[in-house]
C-alpha cells in the first residue's frame, strides 16, 4: 500500500487512542516507518529527532539489538507460560531480583502487569487488602491529584485528575483530588516556594475534611508527566513527607511509569526526592518500550502483611511476568547499569540540558522554560509578564507542535505547553540540534500567530 491507501484504511478501521476521530480522517495520520538511535522515520524519508523517546518509553533509543535478541530468544525457548498455579518462569524471577536490586532498599516484591493502567488497578487491589488485613476495613478513601495522569482504565482514570476524561466515563467514587502543584499555571502571586508548601498542606486539609481513619493512600507522581511536564517547587515534596509522616497510616503511591528507569538522573523519582514509597507503579521504559511490561513494586511493610497474613489475593492477569517481557526488562536493566547511562544523565547531559533549555526562557513567547533530569517543559504565552496566553483553545501548542515536527524534531503539546522527554542517550551535540529545533519552531510559531 501507498502513503494514501495506508492513510485510507487507517481512516477506515483504525481507532487512536486520545484522538478526536474526525479531525483525524481530514489530516490523516503519520506513518512512522522506521527508527534508529535517537531518530525516527516517516513514510516520506522524513527524519525526525525523537524529542518524547516514543511515548516516554524508549529511553535507550531504538537501535538496542541486546533487548530485541532476547525477546527473540526467549520467544524461541519459552514464548509463554503463566505465573498462576503455583508455577513460574526463570525470567520472571531474574527480572523480579534485578528490579529488588534497583529500586529503593525497602522495596524488595514485585506484582507484574502488562501496562502502567494495570498496575495502578493492582495498587488498588493491594491497597484495600493491606487494610483489610489489617482489620481497618473504614480506610477506602484514596487521594489523588488534579490533572495527575495514572492511566486510561476505569481505575487509571478515575485516579487521574484530567477532567476531559472524567467527563467521558463514571470515576470510581472512593478517590478524591486535590490541587497539583503547578506554579506556573496556578500559583498566582505566591512564590514558588510559598506554592509548593501551599500544594502539599492541601493533602493534610483533604486528610483532615475526610477524617485520617477513612484515608487508605495518597497516589502521585513524582512530576507530572502527561499534565505538562509539571516540575513541583523545591518544598513541595519535602513537605508532603511531613503531612504523611504525621499520620503514618496513609500508604504512599509513587507512579513511575515515567520518571522510573533514569530519567531524573536517579533510578526512581522517590531515589530523587528522598521519598519512601509504600508502592511503586513502572511501565514503559523498563523493556525500553520494546515489549508491553507493567507492575508495582512492594514496599517490605506492605508485602509482609499481604504475603504472610495469608489468603488468596485474587487478582492477575494472563500476561502477569510474560517472560519475553522479563527479557526485555532484564536486557533494558543490565545496559543501564553496564554503561552507567543514569550517572551520565545526572552528571552530564541533564545538567547540559538545564542549560540550554534555559536559554529558551528568553524568546518573546515563552513564559517558563523549566527542566529537571531529561524532561522539559516550555509555556507558550502572548504576554511574558501577565502569563497570559494566546487564546482558550490552545492553539499556540498546536501550531508550536506542526512547526516542530516540520523542523525535524518530535515535541508535544499539552495545551499551550511544549514538552520534551528526549532518550537518556541523547548526546550534548544532539541536544543542541534539540534546542536549536525547538528554538525555530518557537520562531515559525510567533508568526503564524502574529
Ligand atoms: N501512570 C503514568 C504516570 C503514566 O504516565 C500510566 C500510568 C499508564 O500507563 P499505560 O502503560 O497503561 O499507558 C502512564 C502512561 C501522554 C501519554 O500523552 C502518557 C501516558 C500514556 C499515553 C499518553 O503523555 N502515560
Amino acid at each position: 500500500m501507498n502513503k494514501s491507501e495506508l492513510q485510507q484504511h487507517d481512516r477506515e478501521h483504525l481507532l487512536h487512542p486520545f484522538t478526536d476521530f474526525c479531525d483525524l480522517g481530514k489530516q490523516g495520520t503519520r506513518v512512522i516507518t522506521s527508527a534508529e538511535g535517537a531518530y525516527i522515520t516517516d513514510i516520506d524519508g522524513h527524519k525526525m529527532l525523537d524529542g518524547m523517546s516514543g511515548l516516554w518509553c524508549c529511553n535507550l533509543g531504538y537501535s538496542r539489538k541486546e533487548i530485541s535478541d532476547a525477546i527473540y530468544k526467549q520467544l524461541n525457548t519459552l514464548p509463554f507460560y503463566n505465573s498462576f498455579f503455583q508455577c513460574t518462569t526463570i525470567p520472571s524471577i531474574e527480572l523480579a531480583d534485578a528490579l529488588a536490586e534497583v529500586t529503593p532498599a525497602h522495596m524488595n516484591n514485585v506484582f507484574f502487569t502488562g501496562s502502567g493502567s494495570e498496575a495502578n488497578d493492582t495498587n488498588l487491589r493491594l491497597i484495600r487488602r493491606y487494610w483489610d488485613l489489617n482489620e481497618r476495613p473504614e480506610k477506602r478513601i484514596v487521594i489523588s491529584r488534579k490533572n495527575g495522569y495514572h492511566g486510561s482504565t476505569i481505575a487509571g482514570a478515575s485516579l487521574g485528575g484530567m477532567s476531559g476524561m472524567h467527563k467521558q466515563f463514571q470515576a470510581l467514587d472512593y478517590i478524591e483530588h486535590i490541587q497539583q502543584p503547578y506554579w506556573f499555571g496556578e500559583g498566582g502571586d505566591m512564590s514558588p516556594e510559598e506554592f509548593g508548601v501551599y500544594a502539599a498542606r492541601c493533602l493534610d486539609e483533604k486528610i483532615q475534611e475526610l477524617g485520617p481513619e477513612k484515608v487508605a493512600a495518597f497516589i502521585a507522581e513524582p512530576i507530572q508527566g502527561a499534565g505538562g511536564v509539571i516540575i513541583p517547587p523545591e518544598t513541595y515534596w519535602p513537605e508532603v513527607k511531613k503531612v504523611l509522616d504525621q499520620y503514618e497510616d496513609i500508604l504512599l503511591v509513587m507512579d513511575e511509569v515515567i520518571f522510573g528507569f533514569g530519567r531524573t538522573g536517579e533510578w526512581f523519582g522517590a531515589d530523587y526526592y528522598g521519598m519512601q514509597p509504600d508502592l511503586m507503579t513502572f511501565a514503559k521504559a523498563v523493556t525500553n518500550g520494546y515489549f508491553p511490561l507493567g507492575g508495582t513494586m512492594i514496599s517490605d511493610r506492605v508485602a509482609d502483611v499481604v504475603k504472610a497474613r495469608g489468603g488468596e489475593f485474587t487478582h492477575g492477569y494472563t500476561y502477569s511476568a510474560h517472560p519475553a517481557a522479563c527479557m526485555a526488562g532484564l536486557a533494558t536493566i543490565n545496559i543501564l547499569r553496564n554503561e552507567k547511562i543514569i550517572e551520565n544523565v545526572r552528571d552530564n547531559t541533564a545538567p547540559y540540558l538545564a542549560k540550554r533549555w534555559a536559554e529558551l526562557a528568553e524568546h518573546p513567547i515563552v513564559g517558563e522554560a523549566r527542566s529537571l533530569g531529561l524532561v522539559g517543559a516550555l509555556e507558550l504565552v502572548k504576554d511574558k509578564g501577565s502569563r497570559a496566553r494566546f487564546d482558550d483553545k490552545c492553539s499556540a501548542g498546536g501550531i508550536c507542535r506542526d512547526m516542530s515536527i516540520r523542523n525535524g524534531l518530535v515535541m508535544r503539546a499539552t495545551g499551550d505547553t511544549m514538552i520534551i522527554a528526549p532518550p537518556l542517550i541523547i548526546t550534548n551535540a544532539q541536544v543542541d540540534e534539540l534546542v536549536e529545533k525547538a528554538r525555530r519552531a518557537l520562531d515559525d510559531t510567533a508568526k503564524a500567530l502574529a
